[in-house]
C-alpha cells in the first residue's frame, strides 16, 4: 500500500438525481418533471426527448420514472447502505416540481420540503455531507407548457423563489450546492437542460443561448443569495466534461477540437471567471445570435462567481474537421468518433481513464478553483448469479483506473475536493430510460419494463469501494 495522494477529508461518496431515483411522481403534491412524460427506450425515448411538445400529447404504455427505484420511500435503507460503504458525501438533487408543482406557485409544497428534511437528517445521522444539485434536468413541466421554459426570462424569478426557499429551509443541513446539472447540456438536450422545445424556433441556436443566458444570470444570483443566507455555503457550477481530442495532427482537426471544448467551457468561463469569454462574440455573430440582456446582468455575473467547479466525466471525445469522417457520429449526444486506442462500453461510451487526468488538468489550469468530480462511472448490464452475487469486475476495473488517474491529477497539482460516482445505486438512465444500464455499487431488482421486487443487494464493487474509501484511495486492488 502506497501513501494516498488524496487529501484528508476528501469527499468520497456517490451521486443520484431526484428525477431518476425517487419515483412517487405525483405523491404528496408533486408536479411533473420532464422525465415523467417520457417513455422507455422501446417506447421511443430518444424521439420524445427531442420532441417534447409531441411527447406531452402522447400517451405511452410505460413511464420508467413514475416509480423508478422508489427512493422516495426507501431512502433510509439506501442511505444506510451508503453509510456502510463509508460515504463521506452524497450528491442528490431536490426535485423542483416537488417543491413548486407548477413552478410559479406562490407558496412551496410543505410535504415536499419535509421529505428532503428527512433525507438530510438521515445523512446527518451517519456524518454524510449532502451535495445538492438545485436543478438536475428538473424544470417543472408546467413551466414548459405555460412559459416555454428557460428561454423565458421569468424562469429566473421562479428559480430564485425555489432557491430562497431551500437555502433558508436547509440552512445548516446543506453546505455544498450546484446551481444547474451539466449546464452545457441545454445545447444538446434542451428539454432536460432548459425545459424547452426548440423545434419551432426560427433560430434554435439563439433560443438555446438566450435560455443559457437566463440560467447563467440565475446561477450568479443564486450564488449571491446562498452566500448571503449562510456564508458557509459553497456553490458550484457543473459541466458535462470530457476533453476533445483531434482526429489527426492536421491543424484543422486541432482547431476543431479546441472549438468543441469551448462549447462547454463557454458556460464555465462565465460562471467561474465572471464574464462572457472573448471568443463568444464572434460565435454569436456568425450564428446570428442576439442576446437580450437587462441592466445589471453583467454585474451580477461578474460579482458572484462560483466557489468550485464540478463536472461529470464519462469519456473523452474525438473530432475531425472533415465532414465525411464526422458522418460516423450521427445520433450521439456529443458528436464523437471512435477512438481506436480505447475500448467502449456496451452503450458505446469510450473508456478513457487518462482522459480524466487530462480533463482535470485542463479545467484546473483554466479556472484555478477547487474541482469536484460529481459524476463518473460505467453503465453496464449486470448478471445476478444463482447465489445472488453480482460480480461486476468490469465496473471495478473502470473505477480503479479512474480513481488512479484522479490521484495522478492531484499529484499534478490539481485541487480536488471530492468524488461522487454516478448512480451509486442503480437508477433509471437519463438518456435511454433503461434500468438495464446500471451504474451502481448497489443492485436494484427492477427491469426495463418495471418488473422486479425493488429489493436492494450489494454488488462485488460495493466491498471494493468500501475499501477504497477506508484507505482514502490508497488501496485500489
Ligand atoms: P445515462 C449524455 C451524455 C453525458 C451525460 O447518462 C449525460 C447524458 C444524458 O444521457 O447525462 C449525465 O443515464 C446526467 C445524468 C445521467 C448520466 O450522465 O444516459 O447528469 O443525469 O444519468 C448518465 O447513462
Amino acid at each position: 500500500m502506497t501513501k494516498s495522494p488524496f487529501p484528508e477529508g476528501f469527499l468520497w461518496g456517490g451521486a443520484v438525481a431526484a428525477n431518476q431515483c425517487e419515483g412517487a411522481y405525483l405523491e404528496d403534491g408533486k408536479g411533473l418533471s420532464p422525465v415523467d412524460v417520457l417513455p422507455s427506450v422501446e417506447g421511443g425515448r430518444w424521439d420524445a426527448v427531442m420532441n417534447p411538445t409531441k411527447a406531452l400529447e402522447t400517451k405511452y404504455d410505460y413511464y420508467p420514472s413514475h416509480e423508478s427505484i422508489d427512493f422516495y420511500h426507501r431512502y433510509k435503507e439506501d442511505i444506510a447502505l451508503f453509510a456502510e460503504m463509508g460515504f463521506k458525501s452524497f450528491r442528490l438533487s431536490i426535485s423542483w416540481p416537488r417543491i413548486f408543482p407548477n413552478g410559479d406557485d406562490a407558496t412551496p409544497n410543505e410535504a415536499g420540503l419535509a421529505f428532503y428534511d428527512r433525507v438530510f437528517d438521515e445523512c446527518a445521522k451517519y456524518g454524510i455531507e449532502p451535495v445538492v444539485t438545485i436543478n438536475h434536468f428538473d424544470t417543472p413541466v408546467e413551466l414548459f407548457k405555460n412559459y416555454g421554459g428557460w428561454k423565458n426570462r421569468k424562469c429566473i424569478d421562479f428559480y430564485m423563489n425555489f432557491c430562497e426557499v431551500i437555502f433558508n429551509r436547509y440552512k445548516g443541513k446543506v453546505k455544498y450546492w450546484m446551481t444547474f446539472n451539466e449546464i452545457n447540456m441545454i445545447l444538446h438536450l434542451p428539454f432536460f437542460g432548459g425545459g424547452m422545445d426548440v423545434n419551432g424556433e426560427a433560430n434554435p441556436e439563439e433560443a438555446k443561448y438566450q435560455a443559457a443566458h437566463h440560467q447563467l444570470v440565475a446561477s450568479a444570483m443564486a450564488t449571491k443569495l446562498a452566500h448571503e443566507i449562510d456564508p458557509e455555503n459553497q456553490v458550484g457550477c457543473m459541466l458535462a466534461a470530457g476533453a476533445t481530442y483531434a482526429f489527426s495532427c492536421d491543424p484543422k482537426d486541432v482547431w476543431k477540437a479546441m472549438q468543441a471544448d469551448r462549447e462547454g467551457y463557454f458556460f464555465i468561463d462565465v460562471q467561474a471567471r465572471g464574464y462572457y469569454p472573448s471568443y463568444s462574440k464572434r460565435f454569436f455573430k456568425e450564428h446570428n445570435i442576439n442576446l437580450v440582456m437587462e441592466d445589471g446582468d453583467l454585474d451580477v455575473l461578474k460579482n458572484h462567481t462560483v466557489d468550485y467547479v464540478a463536472f461529470s466525466y464519462y469519456s473523452s471525445r474525438l473530432t475531425s474537421a472533415d465532414p465525411e469522417v464526422m458522418k460516423e457520429t450521427e445520433g450521439n449526444v456529443f458528436a464523437t468518433l471512435r477512438n481506436p486506442n480505447l475500448e467502449a462500453s456496451e452503450w458505446g461510451w469510450q473508456i478513457d481513464p487518462l482522459g480524466l487526468r487530462i480533463t482535470m488538468n485542463a479545467i484546473y489550469d483554466r479556472y484555478q478553483k477547487p474541482l469536484f468530480v460529481v459524476e463518473n462511472g460505467l453503465g453496464a448490464v449486470d448478471t445476478v448469479e444463482a447465489d445472488g452475487s453480482i460480480n461486476d469486475d468490469y465496473r471495478i476495473d473502470y473505477m480503479r483506473e479512474h480513481v488512479r488517474e484522479m490521484g495522478e491529477a492531484i499529484e499534478d497539482g490539481v485541487d480536488l475536493i471530492g468524488y461522487t460516482p454516478w448512480g451509486c445505486i442503480d437508477l433509471v438512465s437519463a438518456g435511454s430510460g433503461e434500468m438495464k444500464k446500471r451504474y451502481g455499487f448497489i443492485y436494484v431488482d427492477r427491469d426495463n419494463e418495471g418488473k422486479g421486487t425493488l429489493n436492494r443487494s450489494k454488488k462485488k464493487s460495493f466491498d471494493w469501494y468500501k475499501k477504497v474509501i477506508e484507505s482514502n484511495g490508497s488501496d485500489l486492488v
